[in-house]
């Protein structure tokens, strides 16, 4: 091997369907994504092939030319063995193709990019801008003589590689493995032992069912884990929780570093963020504001993954407040946002009250800038680099919050004096003095810690 070959990066190709109802812009935009998916899984992009259909429910989910053309990227013989065995057709329009290719002479049609020559390196992966089933990766896997992955796949492998929290690290092994249940195929050493496809198949059998345990034991540890988080999320009931939701790579974790300080991770990658995070606003107000990071989400996320997520976006769901942020300067933003908002109907966060954020202002030409400022005018326009606009949001925050406070006068009498500290942390003191009967608060407190002063102190202390 040469230099250049060893320091390359594994190449791959995209596949895709253009399906009816979906028009070119956004075929392209998703066809885009999945690019920005792989290189983000350290590969390069070498090619694309697409083709218009009715449907994706067919073997090799492309048709005969367009999976030869597939196949020149990678090598393979662009058929099925057993297609190739049953139809023996006289030059067919595939094997033409492919002929024509080979010798280099292949026109572009749909505007595909054109496959490479036999001297540079074959694509390693195919990667299906859809969701195939098992057999369908198989026949293009055997047309193609490549690795196949499907876009769930992919992303999977991202959240796979991108998650470092135990509560994350399970979630995506559950998802993985039940990805892979279903692509599990008889490996050479069962085969080899035992002879026979019955016996093969039951040995395979006998593979899932060890796989599907695993599954069962990795949710039972998550439920644990989900417990002690979820006992952890009672005791911050009270606080008043922002969480930042929305497409990723929108600027979510670079808002949250900006609001809290803290220094979570940030990336130009998809999916860098895969943990939830919580910290308090700073400057710190009282009572606390809770800001939240998320997972982003992603066009076709699939369900599983939504669904093992669940915990994660409980602090979404949680939330007092949601931040919608948005890329400004994508053009492909409204739909990412309609993404986001349908996800979060499913995890039962629709009714939130929330407000959009137009992030990365900073590369928003001026007139695109004046027509989105007509367009949303409710949205806080902003860039999450601009301490100045940092500060503007979080003032919003506070006033925000603010609105809600209840002013009330409370009296702490000595007898419960063990209360003074909790009411100083979690209350904003505009007054307080002392006098026969305890300590006298005039405090702007949340309704729900007037609720259990209340409780605590009887209707009679707390007016
Ligand atoms: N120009 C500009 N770039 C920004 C702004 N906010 C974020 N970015 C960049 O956008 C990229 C993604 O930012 P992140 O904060 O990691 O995005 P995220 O929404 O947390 O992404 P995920 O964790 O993948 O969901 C990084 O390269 C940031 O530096 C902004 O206001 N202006
Ligand atoms: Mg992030």
């Amino acid at each position: 091997m040469n230099d250049t070959t060893t320091t390359r990066r594994p190449t791959a190709v995209v596949a895709a369907v253009q399906l009816p109802g979906v028009d070119d812009a956004e075929h392209l935009a998703s066809m885009a994504e999945l690019g920005r998916l792989l290189e983000t899984l350290g590969y390069e992009v070498v090619g694309q092939v697409s083709q218009r259909r009715q449907t994706l429910v067919t073997g090799t989910v492309l048709g005969e030319g367009k999976l030869a053309e597939l196949a020149s990227f990678t090598g393979g013989s662009g058929e099925l063995p057993d297609m190739a065995a049953l139809v023996n057709r006289p030059k067919d329009k595939a094997r033409q193709r492919r002929e024509v290719l080979e010798r280099g002479e292949g026109d572009d049609e749909d505007g595909d990019s054109a496959p490479r020559s036999s001297t540079e390196p074959r694509a390693r992966l195919v990667a299906v801008d859809h969701d195939i089933t098992p057999s369908q990766a198989r026949n293009l896997e055997r047309a193609c003589d490549a690795e196949v992955l499907d876009r769930t796949g992919i992303i999977v492998e991202i959240f796979h590689r991108h998650a470092r929290s135990r509560e994350a690290r399970l979630q995506v092994e559950i998802a993985r493995l039940t990805y892979q249940v279903p692509r599990m195929r008889m490996s050479g050493r069962s085969t080899e032992r035992q002879q026979g496809r019955g016996a093969g198949e039951s040995q395979l059998e006998l593979d899932r069912r060890k796989v599907r345990d695993r599954i069962s034991q990795l949710r039972d540890e998550l439920e644990r884990i989900e417990h002690e988080q979820g006992t952890r999320r009672v005791r911050r009931a009270e606080a008043r929780r922002v969480a930042l939701v929305g497409y990723t790579n929108a600027g979510k974790s670079s808002l949250m570093r900006a609001l809290t300080g803290s220094e979570v991770y940030i990336a130009d990658k998809l999916f860098a963020t895969l943990d939830a995070t919580v910290r308090a606003l700073d400057p710190e107000t009282t009572p606390r504001i809770l800001v939240s990071d998320t997972v982003g989400f992603i066009k076709k996320l699939p369900h599983d993954l939504v669904a093992s997520f669940r915990s994660t976006l409980d602090e979404a769901r949680e939330a007092s407040l949601l931040l919608f942020v948005v890329d400004a300067a994508d053009p492909a933003f409204r739909s990412q946002l309609d993404v986001t908002r349908s996800v979060l109907s499913e995890i039962g966060a629709e009714s939130i009250p929330s407000r959009l954020v137009l992030n990365k202002w900073d590369k928003v030409p001026p007139d695109l800038a004046a027509a989105l400022t007509v367009e949303f005018p409710d949205a806080i326009a902003l860039s999450a680099h601009s301490p100045g606009d940092v500060r503007r949001l979080h003032a919003l925050l506070v006033e925000h919050f603010d609105d809600a406070l209840l002013e009330v006068r409370v009296c702490v009498p000595y007898a419960r004096g063990a209360l003074v500290g909790e009411v100083r942390s979690s209350a904003r003191v505009l007054d307080e003095a002392c006098d026969e009967v305890g300590h006298q608060f005039h405090l702007r407190v949340e309704p729900a810690f007037a609720a259990r002063l209340r409780a605590q102190l009887g209707e009679g202390n707390v007016r």
